[in-house]
């Protein structure tokens, strides 16, 4: 036997060697150059490079007979029909100048390789690979350096780095996964490469399974790729790795803001359920006093899981139900899966059925799949048809007085079973099988769902989803799934939330206290002073846990609980400024250490992934596991008030804190200024009158601090506020400006407290130019209260 195999093996080899799988693009045969692209010819494919600015460009590869005309899922941005490029055509290669970069493409074999405007090479195709088709599959093989550092791809649950590890996307329902899985609810097919704290992104956008190799198992490149589709994707040049979140977004789009009371305090289970006991919770709440704006209900409020209507025993008034609700503060965000049940007698499968509107098989017959009300359509979220038909729905729907939708089980789902790749999509008009389809079926339902309550309704709405894609942040907020109530996943609700920032989407958090499984009372104590700082912040249970609801824990769990989520109300201006930054910006709420400090090795150190800022100035160091007595951490260089101890810290070390259970290290950067206000059962409880700047002066810093109504979309048509304060320290004087420098919304606010940490007692107070003796200076704190219309200048001397 032995003999044999030795007889054929060099026969085996020279057939594969022979017939190689993979075939690679070749050369360049002719280019042709455009107002705003080239585009190329070579031996096995074609090739079109489009500048869209000075540092985004975008590769566009093919070995198909030309170029798909189906609009892209996740870009949202339209090409300029006119762009900046130099071109200049040499013996051996092509050079493209965009003003900020310089491509250098070979000609044979087609070759792309960036440089920057200093000649610095930042990323290059690797030399005999590059562009390579096997079949329908498509990779683009990378130059691998040994200094660069690899993050993002969104929902992934392992560490932020992600060298020397390959990735899967597909959007996979996976219940208790861990952090050694990979595929998971979200497919971001973005990743950030930092050689020499220089950053750039690349974002492929192609919706079909995705591989990305980060030099798992060899020293030579990195590849991403995909089952199918064309190798497409666009190069973002930083060097700042905030311009290159900033420009991804501004391809695949950003948060709108969201409705203030969606930033507040989220109660949810699987599932609250009869009335009677939505009731008792909602009181409960309210006597105990622990704040709350949200309730959910879970897939147990309809008639045999038939997505828009009610079980008429459970639920037999909802709409006084909800009423009821709404007067003691709460919100109702139910729960909307995307099968419809294959029941001829009911409306929705009876209304799809008569538009044509589900996914079918390519003999035209409807797929039906098993899900929670059993067999099941599947809405075609990919035809517009189906879009405005759903709109129609959650429209009705909004009736009863629900205020949010949460998307669930939309990877899709079908019992963890495979969803068949035969099924056929519209695909907006140019018709597709569920292999390019599955990644974008949970972004296609989120832009149904945002799209149909943005048309019928005036009111922000809260949409929650479990499943997306690349410009899942346009649509809705996202939770990372069902985790498990234990010390691992308190860590991964961190990184995770991180790792969803840094590629693009802001709105990110986890079922606080885990979903399947009970945590210790540590745990759970821990899991909401970590949930209190991130964007999204509810508790979420599942069916076979014991009732979770703060009340409902030992008074030891309690307090702790109380003060984690009455500073998130305290905060809510200070959050509520970080999503309107983030409106505007694409950066992340909740960031990894390394954004804002770049050039900081320290902050891309393993353990600098347990901490993040939040925006700008605040540093959040949570405790994420049931039984650290300390927390080390790392302080950047500069100044830092740590904010529970009340004093000043130098910063550029690994400091390590005490931290009793009821501690969450809180660290305010020099030039940081941190609104406050008091804290409400509920948003819009109460009128909000005054609010407290807490001000750590620096040389010069600014604060630009937003206002509107927190409910409609007035915003969007310039009814806002913005009031800049403007803050300079020497070593005699503190000087603040406040301007507004826009000033279309009337704030409730009359009263501004200013409190200025980290300085002396000052000789003298100026407002508006004016001594003052209306001040107190105690616990090294400066306190002035002022009219906030009044408000033009302070100046403290010392
Ligand atoms: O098959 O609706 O992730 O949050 O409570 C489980 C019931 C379906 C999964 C979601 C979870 C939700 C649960 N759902």
């Amino acid at each position: 036997m032995k003999k044999i195999l030795l007889l054929i093996l060099p026969f085996l080899c020279l057939y594969t060697s022979v017939k190689a799988d993979f075939e690679f693009i070749g050369e360049i045969k002719n280019y042709k150059v455009f107002d705003n692209r080239i585009e190329f010819k070579l031996t096995n494919a074609k090739f079109n490079l489009y500048v869209i600015d000075k540092n985004i460009v975008r590769f566009r590869f093919t070995n198909q007979k030309d170029f798909s005309l189906a609009p892209s899922y996740g870009i949202i941005y339209s090409l300029p029909e006119k762009s900046q490029f130099e071109v200049i055509e040499q013996k051996e290669k092509l050079i493209v100048k965009t003003g900020e970069l310089q491509i250098n493409i070979s000609k044979n074999p087609c070759r792309v390789s960036i440089y920057d405007s200093e000649n610095n090479l930042i990323n290059a195709d690797e030399e005999s690979f590059g562009v390579a088709f096997d079949n329908d599959e498509v990779r683009c093989f990378k130059k691998l350096f040994n200094n660069e550092r690899f993050y993002g791809l969104g929902e992934k649950s392992d560490d932020l780095l992600k060298n020397g590890k390959q990735y899967t996307l597909w959007n996979s329902d996976f219940p208790a996964y861990t952090s050694r899985n990979d595929e998971l609810y979200q497919s971001i097919p973005f990743f950030i490469g930092i050689k020499n704290y220089k950053a750039y992104g690349i974002y492929f956008d192609n919706s079909y399974k995705s591989y990305f190799n980060f030099g798992a198992s060899n020293n030579r490149f990195y590849w991403f790729g995909a089952e199918q589709g064309e190798m497409d994707y666009y190069f973002i040049y930083g060097p700042d790795i905030k311009r290159v979140i900033s420009d991804y977004t501004k391809l695949t789009g950003r948060i709108k803001l969201p409705p203030l009371w969606a930033l507040g305090y989220q109660q949810s289970r699987y599932s609250y359920y009869p009335e009677s006991t939505v009731r008792t919770i909602a009181k409960s709440f309210r006597e105990t006093k622990f704040p709350c704006d949200v309730i959910y209900l879970d897939i147990h409020y309809m008639d045999g899981y038939r997505v828009f209507t009610w079980n008429k025993e459970r639920f037999p008034e909802p709409e006084k139900l909800l009423s009821e609700l709404k007067s003691l503060g709460f919100k109702v965000v139910t729960i909307i899966d995307p099968g419809v049940k294959a029941d001829t007698n009911y409306f929705v499968a009876k209304e799809g059925i008569k538009n044509d509107l589900f996914a079918k098989y390519p003999d035209g017959t409807y797929y039906q799949g098993e899900v929670w009300p059993s067999w099941s359509f599947f809405p075609d979220f990919t035809k517009e048809a189906t879009r405005i038909w759903w709109g129609e729905k959650l429209r009705d729907w909004l009736k009863y007085g629900v205020e949010g939708i949460w998307n669930d089980m939309n990877e899709p789902a079908v019992w963890g079973q495979n969803f068949p790749d035969i099924v056929l999509f519209d695909d907006n008009g140019y018709y597709a099988s569920h292999k390019k389809i599955h990644n974008v079926y949970g972004l296609s339902m989120a832009r149904a769902t945002y799209e149909g309550l943005r048309k019928h309704s005036d009111k922000r709405h809260f949409i929650l989803t479990r499943a997306g894609f690349s410009g899942i942040q346009r649509y809705a907020a996202v939770w990372t799934g069902d985790n498990i109530a234990n010390d691992e996943h308190l860590y991964l609700a961190c990184t995770m939330s991180i790792n969803m920032g840094l590629s693009g989407v802001p709105f990110i958090g986890s079922d606080v206290g885990g979903f399947i499984g009970e945590p210790s009372d540590n745990l759970l104590v821990r899991w909401y002073q970590l949930g209190a700082f991130t964007p999204f912040f509810r508790a979420h249970s599942s069916i076979d846990t014991r009732f979770r609801e703060p009340f409902h824990l030992s008074e030891f769990v309690n307090v702790h609980i109380k003060n984690a989520i009455e500073l998130r109300y305290k905060l809510l201006p200070f959050w509520y400024n970080e999503f309107y930054n983030s409106s505007i910006s694409g950066l992340p709420i909740m960031r990894a250490m390394f954004i804002n400090f770049q050039n900081d090795e320290n902050c891309y150190y393993h353990d600098a992934q347990y901490q993040y800022m939040v925006g700008e100035n605040l540093l959040v160091a949570p405790v994420l596991n049931s039984f650290d007595k300390f927390k080390k951490l790392y302080l950047p260089k500069g100044k830092w008030y740590d904010i529970d101890e009340n004093k000043i810290v130098d910063g550029g070390n690994w400091i390590v804190k005490e931290v009793p259970i009821n501690k969450v290290p809180l660290f305010l950067k020099e030039g940081g200024i941190i609104p406050l206000q008091k804290v409400l059962n509920y948003v819009g409880e109460k009128t909000i009158d005054s609010l407290e700047f807490m001000i750590f002066p620096s040389a010069y810093s600014e604060y630009n601090f937003y206002e509107d109504d927190g409910i409609t979309y007035e915003y969007e048509n310039g009814k806002f506020t913005l009031t800049k304060f403007s803050v300079m320290q020497n070593s005699k004087s503190i000087k603040m400006t406040v301007e507004k420098i826009k000033n279309d919304y009337q704030s409730s606010v009359k009263k501004y407290t200013l409190t200025f940490v980290g300085t002396n007692s000052p000789n003298k107070v100026l407002l508006n130019g004016k001594e003052t003796k209306n001040y107190s200076y105690e616990n090294k704190m400066l306190k002035i209260i002022t009219a906030s219309n009044e408000l033009k200048t302070l100046e403290l001397i010392f």
